[in-house]
């Protein structure tokens, strides 16, 4: 590996291995109007991704909340992980829950760790999902920054297939949804009453990014998750819940504060959609589950 000087500021790469810092795929996507990378399968060399990050000696917060009777999707989300998220990486997993004592015992190779966090149970599905931003804030104050670089916040409800590595590290990272990767603006379930902190206009949006996975700097991700909840107590003193509770906050945010990395559906598909021709890889996806047996109403 050696390097071409340009100019006082710029120096380029150059290495005998094909760099792949431009897309090999045309039938997606690969950049933002912002020019952020969108990463699919066949965007990047993870050979040459983890020869740069791994030396690093990172460290990745990893949030899970299973609260009530969603305890029972943590085995399958841990033991996947370990198999193919960051591997190679110190990561710190934080599991909130209300059942400390069904948290399962998972063998966590060398360098990974995980933390219970007490945290009350609800009778509202959707207080529950709503109050993920509030206590990631809280405790990226009391413990998380002080211990990681960066983090991924993610749904439980969820296994991973296939590798999940370092080329999804950035500053502020985001997941298009599964359902409306293929789809307009105008079919973007967006907030659209204008009374919600989460509106977005009929002629704003890039993406329809999903709720289940948030991920960047632990400063990044701190100060969106400050500002969604916030958002979400003004919106809850004007008794107004937006759409899609904190996925809708989520869009909102990231509409006004781009996020530096897309991820692809590859990192957030729903197993009971069909895999489609751009997807070569399903990384993570949401498992097919029963609302009215594990929402607690
Ligand atoms: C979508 C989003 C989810 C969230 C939600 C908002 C995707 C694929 N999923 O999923 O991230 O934005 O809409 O309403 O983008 N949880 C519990 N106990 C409960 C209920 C929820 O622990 O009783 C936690 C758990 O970590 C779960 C997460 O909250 O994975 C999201 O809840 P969900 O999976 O029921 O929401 P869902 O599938 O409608």
């Amino acid at each position: 590996l050696g390097y071409i000087k340009l100019n006082c500021d710029i120096f380029i790469f150059v290495s005998k291995r094909p760099l792949f810092c431009f897309s090999r795929r045309t039938d997606v996507v690969t950049v933002t109007p912002w020019l952020a990378s969108i990463i699919w399968e066949g965007t990047f060399d993870p050979v040459l991704v983890d020869n740069i990050y791994k030396p690093m000696n990172l460290t990745i917060a990893t949030t899970v909340f299973a609260v009530g009777k969603y305890v029972s999707f943590l085995r399958d989300f841990l033991e996947t992980a370990e198999m193919h998220f960051m591997v190679g990486f110190n990561v710190r997993y934080y599991v909130f829950t209300d059942r400390p004592q069904d948290v399962p015992s998972v063998n966590l190779t060398q360098g990974r760790h995980l933390s219970v966090i007490q945290v009350p149970g609800s009778n509202r599905w959707q207080e529950i999902s709503a109050r993920r931003m509030e206590i990631i804030q809280t405790t990226i104050e009391s413990q998380i920054r002080r211990e990681a670089d960066y983090i991924f916040c993610l749904d439980v409800d969820s296994k991973f297939h296939a590798r999940w590595g370092a080329e999804s590290l950035g500053r502020l990272v985001a997941v298009i949804h599964p359902g409306y990767y293929d789809q307009t603006r105008a079919n973007f379930p967006y907030e659209r009453r204008p009374a919600s902190m989460a509106y977005i206009p009929m002629d704003e949006g890039d993406y329809y990014y999903g709720g289940a996975m948030i991920g960047g700097f632990v400063e990044d991700v701190y100060t969106l998750t400050t500002v969604c909840r916030n958002r979400f107590a003004v919106d809850a003193g004007n008794s107004i819940e937006a759409a899609w509770q904190e996925e809708s906050h989520l869009n909102r945010y990231l509409l006004y504060n781009k996020p530096s990395k897309v991820l692809s559906p590859e990192y957030l598909w729903q197993d009971f959609k069909a895999k489609t021709k751009e997807v070569k890889v399903i990384r993570f996806s949401g498992v097919v589950k029963n609302y009215a047996e594990v929402r607690p109403n």
